[in-house]
């Protein structure tokens, strides 16, 4: 049975960067309500209505992978950590972005599936052969006319932006090698309800991963998670990895660990959902008097990070220019444009924290030590960081 837990009201699409603020982009802005359910069979947290790939997946994505020293760092050290631990002869990527993890391999030994044109076409300028398609049945079997099965794939933060779980591994289970090995990383639903990151629930994020969830989903398609990590990256994400049911891999201690975690975390529960919803409404609450609280003492408050997480706390605080200036991002395609939703104006963060800002929410909070460390002068002069994970806290030197 699937249980609704969690309503995050009106929402847009987070890819959905304004260029202008006038009446007929606004009038044609979309928006979906964005509520989120738990399959009390399988354990798996989803979004209720998924909003339609081809509306996000354009040929204007603006996410780069690549953007921040930490992802660029992250995907090099998984990308030799799995030559070297499978010793692939021919790979492929699914969900490329900017090619930052494709980088680390061999023009003729691996390829790339990426839906987004604007994206496909830098890995293709890099040499790198790219299907700009979805990852699904029909895909497959083309790839599988023109190549051979794979060793390895690799895809992160792609396969929980995915509707269809079943064509999705199914059709994984068509290109493997009968001893490749699939490894996907997402962000983890442990993560999300120890950090309270509500945040993590967007219109790309269709499902939010458990290990338990996971493998009651891949058994459909003969597939097992053989081991799994969890990581840091994006605020909590797991790797997991898997191969075939009849694969020569044997399975990690790793999965029997995490999945007595799971169910002492009690991920199995509607009950851990339902709390965690509370507390999703007392964070609303709690920043909205923050924020409030600030403004009326005249300080100047901005966002750290034009993330797509961040949309979904704007929009369902109600947050907008009245209480944050502008939003500060690294990335040159979203500089000048202006937030889904709200439509609070991004600035360019490449010199700092301007000298006249006091706080900054972090937006981008999965990155707070990057951050600390390049934002060291706006710390030094009493300059503040607001964020919401764990909870509602002011961050300073
Ligand atoms: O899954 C997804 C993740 C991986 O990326 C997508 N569906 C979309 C996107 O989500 P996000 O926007 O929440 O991801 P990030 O990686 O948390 O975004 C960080 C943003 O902050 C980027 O726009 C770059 C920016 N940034 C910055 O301006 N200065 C980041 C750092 C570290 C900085 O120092």
């Amino acid at each position: 049975m699937k249980k609704k837990f969690l309503n995050l009201l009106k929402q847009p699409i987070t890819n959905s960067y304004l260029s202008s603020i006038n009446k007929s982009n606004t009038k044609n802005e979309y928006f979906y309500n964005l509520s989120v359910i738990f399959n009390t069979q399988n354990f798996l947290v989803s979004l209720s209505k998924p909003v339609d790939p081809k509306k996000q997946y354009t040929d204007k994505y603006a996410h780069r992978a690549s953007q921040s020293f930490t992802m660029r760092q992250s995907f090099k050290s998984v990308a030799n950590k799995l030559k070297s631990r499978f010793r692939p002869n021919f790979s492929m990527e699914i969900g490329s972005n900017d090619g930052v993890f494709l980088k680390n391999f061999k023009k003729n030994k691996i390829v790339a599936v990426e839906p987004c044109l604007n994206l496909a076409k830098i890995t293709k300028k890099l040499g790198y052969k790219t299907y700009p398609n979805f990852w699904n049945r029909k895909l497959v079997n083309k790839i599988l006319k023109e190549k051979s099965n794979f060793d390895l794939i690799y895809s992160a933060n792609t396969i929980s932006h995915i509707p269809n779980l079943k064509e999705t591994f199914d059709a994984i289970y068509k290109s493997l090698n009968d001893n490749g090995v699939f490894v996907f990383e997402d962000p983890y639903m442990g993560s999300v309800i120890k950090m309270n990151s509500y945040d993590q629930f967007y219109d790309e994020h269709v499902h939010i991963f458990s290990l338990i969830a996971i493998s009651n989903i891949l058994k459909k398609s003969k597939l097992k998670v053989f081991d799994v990590e969890l990581l840091q990256t994006h605020g909590g994400s797991t790797r997991f990895y898997v191969c075939k049911e009849n694969a020569k891999y044997s399975i990690n201690k790793s999965v029997k660990n995490l999945k007595s975690k799971e169910l002492k975390q009690g991920l199995h529960k509607l009950s851990t959902y339902t709390k965690f919803a509370s507390r999703v409404k007392k964070s609303k609450y709690e920043l909205l008097e923050l924020l409030k609280e600030l403004k009326k003492k005249s300080k100047k408050v901005v966002s750290y990070g034009a993330t797509y997480k961040s949309a979904t706390i704007f929009n369902y605080c109600n947050i907008g220019n009245d209480l944050i200036n502008y939003v500060l991002d690294s990335t040159k395609n979203k500089q000048g444009k202006f937030t889904p939703g709200k439509h609070i104006l991004i600035k360019p963060s490449n010199n700092g924290i301007p000298e006249d800002v006091d706080y900054a929410f972090l937006g981008a909070w999965n990155f707070l030590k990057e951050i600390k460390k390049k934002e060291q002068k706006f710390l030094k002069r009493g300059g503040k960081f607001i964020t919401h994970v764990p909870k509602i806290k002011i961050i300073s030197l």
